[in-house]
């Protein structure tokens, strides 16, 4: 009796240092804001914002290092890009748009038109596009709007350009364009872009290829929301049944 008493209570301490250390797991983040303990519930569609993108002629988005979207349309018609996103902040947004050009005159229609840009994004957590936006030219030209003798400059893109650490503090500011100015079509206005402004770099005629930078360190709508960034190192509430 007393022995196996003894044997209980070394098991009891056991399991009590397993459950410590299973808690204390080194390089394990803290628990998300709300949560109070390790469990946390499974995000829910409810827990997803809509994020909204149009864009003469194309982009592809990051969010915090990883491809979110990509426009699925590269020149025309002209359409909106529309996605469930789960947010977690800081939440960094990088953008490469580009207007429809030739890369090697920088024009459009077979070579007879200097064709014009811009980008707009809107998310369900009221994140929009705006000149507080990091922005920067890539590929550019007709140089001197000389279309006779048409020339584009490039820049190398950057390696990394998305990631959340790269370093973008050379970088210009985005210029906002007013709607008459960018001249977007239907689709644009059957989605909701309220309190968005229509983006590009300086010259958004001859600037074709840009990037855009964005870094939203907290929810525009005060939300609180969960961090599910790292949930698949989580232990779900009800994990899935190990087949016998
Ligand atoms: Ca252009
Ligand atoms: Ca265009």
């Amino acid at each position: 009796m007393k022995r196996s008493f003894q044997f209980a209570a070394v098991i009891a301490v056991l399991s009590g240092a397993a459950l410590l250390a299973w808690a204390q797991k080194p390089g394990e983040r803290p628990p998300p804001p709300g949560g109070g303990g390790a469990k946390i519930k499974k995000p829910q569609m409810s827990d997803t914002v809509k994020a909204n993108m149009y864009a003469d002629n194309w982009f592809m988005l990051y969010i915090n290092g990883e491809l979110v979207a990509v426009d699925s349309i590269k020149f025309i018609p002209h359409n909106v890009i529309s996605v469930d996103i789960l947010p977690t902040y800081p939440m960094t947004i990088a953008v490469m748009a580009k207007d429809n050009a030739d890369p090697k005159t920088g024009m459009e229609y077979a070579n007879t038109n200097i064709g014009d840009a811009g980008f707009i994004l809107k998310f369900g957590d009221g994140t929009v596009t705006n000149a507080s936006w990091k922005a920067k030219k890539f590929s550019w030209g007709p140089i001197d709007r000389d279309i006779k003798n048409p020339r584009v400059e490039n820049l190398p893109i950057p390696e990394n350009w998305y990631a959340v650490g790269f370093d973008d503090s050379s970088w210009g500011q985005a210029k906002e364009y007013t709607e008459e100015q960018v001249g977007p079509k239907q689709p644009f206005f059957e989605h909701d872009f309220k309190g968005a402004k229509f983006i590009w770099t300086d010259d958004i005629e001859l600037d074709n290829t840009v990037l855009f930078r964005h870094v939203v360190k907290s929810s525009p709508d005060g939300k609180q929301r969960v961090d599910y960034s790292n949930l698949n190192n989580v232990v779900p509430d009800s994990p899935p049944k190990k087949k016998k």
